[in-house]
């Protein structure tokens, strides 16, 4: 099995796209767990990218293209994710986005993956999501929590300004607001009044069923 999750690794890194999304197929057809699939494979793979940039040993062409195929690969494991996904009815809702400025969206898929397998409804409201957007639908779908992803520094502080709006239009006595993205943390979450921080789409899902008593 390692020796399948390093091949799906090395092709997200090489920006292999049509490689990674066959290989995972593979590796689902052998019973591999989707979300060991996930973590030490397509995961593993665009974070050993993100090192690659950091060191300047890959650049953003290089970089596109890994996030292009960690796009592919996950075109055969979201269903899975999903599965056991209840939805209907009682489902309770979830309205998600990534703040403005910022088109980062690999992880904010993997979060909306793992909610809906949770059997959340998610309202995704997608990348470069203005303030005003995500008041107007808070105030439409009145969701139990909103989720709001970041992922650089120049866009974090975007998420304290939805809050403060929330608050300033008496929108937030009943919402649990999610933050997430690799520049938050707990304290950065607790400085700007969030309910919840998400390390990764794990704890997101966790945090978020017992919010709803699940
Ligand atoms: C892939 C990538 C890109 C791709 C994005 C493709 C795509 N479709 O998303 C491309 C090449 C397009 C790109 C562009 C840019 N990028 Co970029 N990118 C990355 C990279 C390498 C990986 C990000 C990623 O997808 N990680 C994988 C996912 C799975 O992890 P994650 O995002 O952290 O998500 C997990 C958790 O955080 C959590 N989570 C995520 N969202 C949420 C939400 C909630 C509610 C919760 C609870 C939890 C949660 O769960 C997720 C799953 O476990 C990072 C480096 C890094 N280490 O983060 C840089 C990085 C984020 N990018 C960076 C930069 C600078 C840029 C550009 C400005 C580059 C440029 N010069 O144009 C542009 C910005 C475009 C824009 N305006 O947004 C910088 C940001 C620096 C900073 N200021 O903070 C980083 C950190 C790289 C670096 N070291 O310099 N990027």
């Amino acid at each position: 099995m390692q020796k399948q999750l390093e091949k799906i690794r090395k092709a997200v890194v090489e920006g292999e796209d049509l490689e990674a999304a066959s290989l995972v197929e593979e590796a689902l057809t052998a019973g591999f767990p989707p979300l060991e699939i996930l973590n030490r494979g397509v995961v593993a793979g665009i974070d050993e990218t993100g090192k690659r940039w950091k060191a300047n040993e890959y650049f953003l062409p290089e970089v596109i293209l890994a996030a292009d195929a960690f796009k592919a690969a996950m075109g055969p494991l979201e269903p899975k994710l999903k599965e056991g996904e209840q939805g209907g009815k009682g489902a309770h809702k979830l309205v998600i986005g990534v703040v403005q400025g910022d088109m980062h969206d690999l992880g904010i898929s993997l979060v909306i993956a793992l909610l809906q397998s949770a059997g959340f409804e998610i309202i995704d409201l997608g990348i470069d999501v203005s303030l005003d957007s995500f008041i107007s639908a808070v105030k439409e779908h009145r969701p139990v929590a909103l989720g709001l992803g970041a992922y650089m520094t120049t866009t974090m502080l975007r998420m304290k300004e939805i809050i403060g709006e929330l608050e300033r239009q008496g929108l937030r006595d009943n919402l649990k607001v999610m933050v997430g993205g690799a520049p938050t943390s707990q304290e950065f979450a607790d400085e700007i009044g969030a309910d919840i921080w998400g390390k990764d789409a794990i704890m997101a899902r966790e945090k978020a069923l017992a919010l709803i008593g699940g």
